[in-house]
């Protein structure tokens, strides 16, 4: 199955391209947590989206909520550390993340999650990524985004008030320090006709 993207409504470029890092903005969220965006890293993201969408082998997964088995609202493939990423620009993008967070990080980027949002009522429920050593440590999850904009939200563990931050074709969003543990994140449905979005998170080893 595969979805294809109105190309020509999202980018106007052929090459394609990630921008210097350097133009990273931080938002401190408090507890700890924050979150860089760089709006438009990369350019030309038509072409990466089209090769995600028909290359990876996606898989439609199901899992136990409360007394049901549910589908699950995405669809997924997930890259461990030693396998090969479906295309030469993740890696990169994983290496350039990497370089550029390193001393903060103090690792690199080693996992690429992607997810595959067909349309609007695809979504991710507010969690945390706390599998792991998010659960303890200070971390990063770095995100790329193509396709149609979504809204990536952000709130405090314990509540309070909610921080959103659209995500365009291209965007790129880290969230670091504590914002695993002490903030949870979703993207909700979208009852706008939403098109197909593919998100692309790297996490350090560990990290799920
Ligand atoms: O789609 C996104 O940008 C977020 C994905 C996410 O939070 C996750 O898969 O854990």
């Amino acid at each position: 199955m595969t979805m294809h993207l109105q190309g020509s409504l999202f980018d106007q470029t052929d090459e394609v391209r990630l921008a210097p890092l350097d133009g990273l903005r931080r938002t401190r969220l408090g507890s700890g947590a924050w979150i860089d965006l760089l709006p438009g890293w990369l350019s030309g993201a038509d072409a990466l989206f089209e090769r995600l969408a028909s290359g990876v082998p996606w898989r439609a997964e199901r899992r136990a909520m409360y007394e049901r088995v549910v589908d699950v609202p995405r669809l997924l493939a997930f890259y461990g550390a030693p396998d090969p990423l479906p295309d030469p620009l993740l890696a990169e993008a994983r290496d350039a993340l990497s370089a550029h967070y390193a001393d903060e990080l103090g690792e690199p980027f080693t996992t690429a999650g992607l997810c595959h949002y067909r349309d609007g009522r695809d979504s991710v429920a507010w969690h945390g990524d706390r599998t792991g050593r998010g659960a303890r440590r200070d971390t990063m999850v770095a995100i790329l985004s193509v396709g149609a904009p979504r809204d990536l939200l952000l709130r405090p563990a314990g509540g309070g008030d909610t921080v959103r931050r659209p995500l365009g074709h291209g965007d790129l969003i880290v969230m670091g320090g504590s914002c695993q543990r002490t903030w949870e994140h979703c993207v909700p449905k979208s009852s706008r006709a939403a098109g197909p979005r593919i998100s692309i998170q790297f996490r350090p080893h560990g990290v799920r």
